[in-house]
């Protein structure tokens, strides 16, 4: 359940609030920074935004260059960490372990907030508060409703940034689309959401594509099932839209796809519309999730035995 009044209580008591996301910045990521920024911004507290990523890519530098016209200049975590004291506030978007985080040195802040829509795992962040909905469609999303709950307002330019990371992490509005999905949509259109300088947000990555249409040609089908395998190593987002993208061909009511993530790690992603609980084969894995969006992370295995266990669960739950 999100605590609305307790958040704004944690950004009181604070000295300064920090807002971060995961490494790779993506448009779900900095949309929901930008959405806690305001939050922050309204109850009086300093804010800073942390970003600590190298390069991005042309839609992210368009995305940035529209905030620093607000007076929103992100800033690297050795830019701020003289200003950290014990009751600095760390605010996390979008993410939930601390591997993935932009910096981990940013941990060096005791007090934390995670807002999140992934899957929680052991090595989760510790805080103290945490609001992580794995059924919503975004971390965007989860921010709207604390927007909405405490009447902040939110200028068109990150109106349009957080419509943009709905609709990636939603493929479309297709995926974990809810009632409240289309709710926040509709108060960032009133907030002044522009869809076609958002469509100059969403242009797609050229060599993104290749690699998941590759995985995706890979694809063998067991009835309703899909399992694909790839070769060589992928992003664990790769993973998850090759999954994605599976679950949308005729009669498939699951699919896998699992690759390399790094030498020794493969990944599974798993997708299903609800009839067969791909959680319950993702946990055999020591993996985890919700029935329709599961993952696991395996050490020192072979792609290819991943998928005939996989398999064999899969006969087991028949
Ligand atoms: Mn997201």
């Amino acid at each position: 359940m999100l605590d609305s009044l307790k958040i704004e209580e944690l950004i009181k008591s604070s000295s300064e609030v920090f807002i971060t996301a995961h490494k790779n910045i993506d448009f779900d990521a900095l949309g929901s920074i930008l959405g806690m920024y305001y939050v922050a911004n309204k109850i009086g507290k300093n804010v800073h935004v942390v970003i600590d990523d190298e390069d991005y890519s042309k839609e992210m530098k368009r995305a940035i260059s529209s905030i620093k016209e607000l007076d929103i200049i992100p800033k690297r975590y050795t830019d701020i960490k003289d200003r950290i004291d014990n009751k600095s506030l760390l605010i996390v978007t979008d993410v939930n372990v601390s591997k993935r985080l932009q910096n981990i040195k940013l941990l060096d802040i005791k007090n934390r907030v995670v807002i999140d829509h992934h899957i929680e795992t052991k090595d989760c962040i510790d805080t103290i508060y945490k609001y992580i909905d794995i059924m919503s469609s975004s971390a965007c999303e989860l921010v709207l409703k604390l927007i909405n709950n405490l009447n902040i307002y939110i200028p068109s330019e990150v109106a349009t940034i957080m419509l943009s990371g709905i609709y990636v992490d939603t493929n479309g509005f297709s995926l974990k689309t809810t009632k409240d999905t289309h709710e926040s949509a509709s108060l960032l259109y009133q907030f002044g959401a522009d869809t076609n300088e958002s469509q100059y947000l969403l242009k797609q990555n050229f060599n993104e594509y290749k690699r998941i249409q590759k995985l995706v040609l890979n694809t063998e089908f067991y009835d309703n099932i899909a399992i694909t395998t790839g070769d060589g190593k992928y992003l664990s987002t790769d993973l998850a839209k090759s999954s994605d993208t599976l679950l949308r061909f005729n009669s498939i009511e699951a699919s896998f796809t699992i690759a390399k993530l790094d030498d020794n790690i493969v990944g599974i992603s798993a997708r299903s519309l609800g009839n067969i609980d791909v959680a319950s084969i993702m946990n055999k894995f020591n993996g985890g999730g919700h029935k329709t969006d599961a993952a696991a992370q395996i050490k020192d295995c072979r792609v290819s035995d991943i998928k005939d266990k996989i398999l064999e669960y899969l006969g087991g739950l028949k």
